[in-house]
């Protein structure tokens, strides 16, 4: 998995920025895709569920501005949100302690959002699939019987192939790793391309989660490219044939985490549009909880 740079994500409080990047591809904004994505009604008032992002300094250590990200990342969804002053284990623990619903942390291998009232994970990976591929779906006007190439094999790719094969897409999987690909193809029964680059120029609907350059050369006239993959890896020719290339670096993903950790709390608990409560301080509300109905 590639690891994000404070370069990567420098922008990503703007989130309408997005939102009008979105909406020319999809007609959606981040909110109504992330929504959609996790089977909760567009309209629902986020507002009395509160997000902690708790910086981590394992591993490579914190990335600047990550936690800050998330944070402005769950204002844009209408959630309350703040960043914890204290990292790690110390971070995580008073945000439980404080009440908070949601803690969003990632390490250099895992990036999760923990949901304090369900006990569930919603994991970076299949969060950020789930997300691009409605986001593909919308661009191309549905997918159902549509050919989709998936590109990659790792965990993104595996988890889209899946997503965009429930959703009824004709989807056949590639990969630089040609047997990694086709072991995942044989698994979940979808079709398989040996060959990248053929794979590419066959195909009009594409998800790439891939770190790797698309060549423009290899793209079809008019292609629609849903793509998480971090670094951003299309020319410029690549922009002029594609239709339409989706592509953001932390929010799409992050927007669904924190939309499917609400839907565990409403499937499980029945908890719905409860308004506001006072925002929380880690300090003043530990153990308070009471925002359950
Ligand atoms: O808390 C921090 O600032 C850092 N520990 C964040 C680390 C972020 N993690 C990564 O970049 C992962 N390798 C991948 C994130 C997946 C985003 N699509």
């Amino acid at each position: 998995m590639t690891r994000l740079t404070s370069d990567d994500i420098e922008d990503v409080w703007d989130g309408a920025r997005l939102d009008t990047r979105l909406e020319a591809a999809t007609r959606r904004t981040v909110r109504e895709l992330a929504m959609e994505a996790a089977g909760l009604p567009g309209g629902m008032d986020l507002s009395s569920f509160s997000v902690v992002s708790v910086p981590i300094t394992s591993g490579l250590g914190e990335i600047g501005g990550f936690a800050q990200s998330l944070d402005a990342i769950a204002r844009h969804l209408g959630m309350r949100s703040h960043v914890s002053n204290v990292p790690d284990v110390s971070g995580f623990a008073a945000a439980v302690e404080s009440g908070a619903d949601i803690v969003l942390m990632a390490d250099d291998d895992r990036f999760v959002a923990y949901n304090t009232v369900t006990g569930t994970v919603a994991d970076n990976a299949r969060c950020t699939a789930l997300g691009y591929s409605y986001a593909l779906r919308d661009a191309a006007g549905g997918l159902a019987g549509k050919e989709v190439l998936v590109m990659g094999a790792g965990f993104v790719g595996s988890e889209a192939v899946r997503i965009l094969r429930d959703m009824h897409a004709m989807v056949s999987v590639t990969d630089i790793d040609a047997e990694k690909a086709r072991r995942l193809a044989v698994y979940e029964g979808v079709g398989w391309i040996e060959d990248v680059r053929e794979a590419v120029s066959t195909h009009r609907l594409i998800l790439n989660a891939t770190p790797g350059t698309i060549p423009g050369q290899d793209m079809i006239q008019g292609a629609i490219v849903s793509s998480p993959g971090v670094p951003y890896s299309f020319d410029d020719e690549a922009g002029r044939r594609a239709k339409a290339i989706i592509h953001d670096p932390l929010e799409i993903g992050a927007a669904v985490m924190l939309t499917v950790a609400v839907s565990d709390t409403v499937r499980m608990t029945g908890r719905v549009n409860i308004p506001a409560l006072a925002p929380i301080h880690a300090q003043e509300a530990a153990g308070h909880r009471g925002v359950e109905v």
